[in-house]
C-alpha cells in the first residue's frame, strides 16, 4: 500500500523536478496529482514514463490525500497551504512562509529527521532555503565532532533559484553579447546577469543585508543550532543549475583537516572530491541532476585557532528544493504514517 500524493505547483522548475525525484526514488504512490493555477490548467507533465494532465488547484478537494508537496509562492502557499492541511493531508512547503514558525518544522532529513514529529501542530512541514539546505548538510557532521562557533559563507547561486524568468534572462542575455541589435534590459535580476555577478537575492534589510543572507542565518539556527553565528553574502552568478558555497567555520574544539575530510566522507548526503590537484573539485556544471551536496577543497584556516575552509556545491532545484522535499515525504512516510 502507498500514498496519495498531491504535487502542487507542477508546471513550475521546482514541481517537475518534485515529480521527476518522486518517480527517480521510487517512492510509494497509489494516487498523484499535478495541481497548477488556472493559467498552465491542462498542462502535460511527466511522471516516470507517465504523462499527467495538470488540475485546478482553485477547486481541488484535499479530503483523503495524504501529503501535498508544494510549489509554489507564498502568496499562494498562503491561500491554499491551510486549506490542504485542515482537510488532513500534510503539507510539505517549499515556500518561505512557514520557516520560521515555531509550530512547523524545518527539515533537512540528513540532519535534523527528528524534528518531523513536531509536523502535527499546523499539518505543515517547511523546506528551507536552498543555499541553506546543503550548508546545514555539511555544517552537521562538523559540529557534532567540534562545535562550530561560527560560519562565513559566500554563495555563488545559479538563476535556476530565480526560476524559469532567470534561467531565460541569462539566455537571453548571452546571446544578445553576440548580437548587439538585440537588447535584452534586466528584469528579473536587478542588472545584467550575463557575463556578470550581482551581490544581491531578494530584498534588502534595515541592516544593509539581503533577505537570502538572512534566511540562511535564521534557518541554520533552526535546524542545527541556536548558538551557531552566521554571516553570509549572498550572490547570483551567471549559471543555469547549481549553486556554490565558499565556507569558513571556527570551531570550539580544534578539528583537523584530515579528521575533517573522513568525518564528511561517512556522513549522509555528502560527497567528498578533494584532491588538491588541477580539477581536483566539483563545479556547479558537474553536480546538476545529482542528488548528493558535493565538497571540496577542504583545508586548515590558520588566521585563527580552530579554523576550517571548505566548497560546497549541490543542485539547488534537488537539494536545494525539489529532492529535500521529497527526503521529507520519506521520512513522513517511514516514521510517521507507515504505509509504503
Ligand atoms: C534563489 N534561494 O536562489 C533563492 C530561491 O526562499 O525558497 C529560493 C527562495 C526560497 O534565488
Amino acid at each position: 500500500m502507498g500514498y496519495k500524493v498531491v504535487v502542487v505547483g507542477a508546471t513550475g522548475n521546482v514541481g517537475r523536478e518534485m515529480l521527476n525525484i518522486l518517480a527517480e526514488r521510487e517512492f510509494p504512490v497509489d494516487e498523484i496529482v499535478a495541481l497548477a493555477s488556472r493559467r498552465s490548467l491542462g498542462t502535460e507533465v511527466s511522471f516516470g514514463d507517465r504523462t499527467l494532465k495538470t488540475q485546478d488547484l482553485d477547486t481541488f478537494d484535499f479530503t483523503g490525500w495524504d501529503m501535498a508537496l508544494f510549489a509554489i509562492g507564498s502568496d499562494a502557499t498562503k491561500k491554499y497551504a491551510p486549506i490542504a492541511a485542515k482537510a488532513g493531508c500534510v503539507v510539505i512547503d517549499n515556500s518561505s512562509l512557514y520557516r520560521y514558525d515555531p509550530d512547523v518544522p524545518l527539515i533537512v532529513p540528513e540532519v535534523n529527521p527528528d524534528a518531523i514529529f513536531g509536523y502535527s501542530k499546523k499539518n505543515i512541514i517547511a523546506n528551507p532555503n536552498c543555499s541553506t539546505a546543503q550548508l546545514v548538510v555539511a555544517l552537521k557532521p562538523l559540529h557534532d565532532r567540534a562545535k562550530i562557533k561560527r560560519v562565513v559563507v559566500s554563495t555563488y547561486q545559479s538563476v535556476s533559484g530565480a526560476g524559469k524568468e532567470g534561467m531565460d534572462e541569462l539566455w537571453n542575455q548571452t546571446k544578445a553579447i553576440y548580437n548587439p541589435t538585440d537588447d535584452v534590459p534586466p528584469k528579473k535580476f536587478t542588472k545584467q546577469i550575463a557575463f556578470n555577478v550581482i551581490p544581491h537575492i531578494d530584498v534588502f534589510l534595515d541592516d544593509g543585508s539581503t533577505k537570502e543572507e538572512w534566511k540562511m542565518v535564521a534557518e541554520t539556527k533552526k535546524i542545527i543550532d541556536p548558538s551557531i553565528k552566521l554571516t553570509a553574502t549572498c550572490v547570483r552568478v551567471p549559471v543555469f543549475v547549481g549553486h556554490g558555497e565558499a565556507v569558513n567555520i571556527e570551531t570550539e574544539e580544534f578539528l583537523d583537516e584530515h579528521e575533517a575530510r573522513d568525518i564528511l566522507r561517512e556522513a549522509p548526503g555528502i560527497m567528498v572530491v578533494d584532491k588538491r590537484e588541477d580539477g581536483g573539485y566539483v563545479t556547479p556544471v558537474e553536480c546538476a541532476g545529482d542528488f548528493a551536496t558535493f565538497i571540496s577543497r577542504i583545508r586548515q584556516d590558520s588566521t585563527i585557532d580552530n579554523g576550517l575552509s571548505f566548497w560546497c556545491v549541490s543542485d539547488n532545484l534537488r537539494k536545494g528544493a525539489a529532492l529535500n522535499a521529497v527526503q521529507i515525504a520519506e521520512t513522513l512516510g517511514n516514521r510517521v504514517l507507515k504505509k509504503g
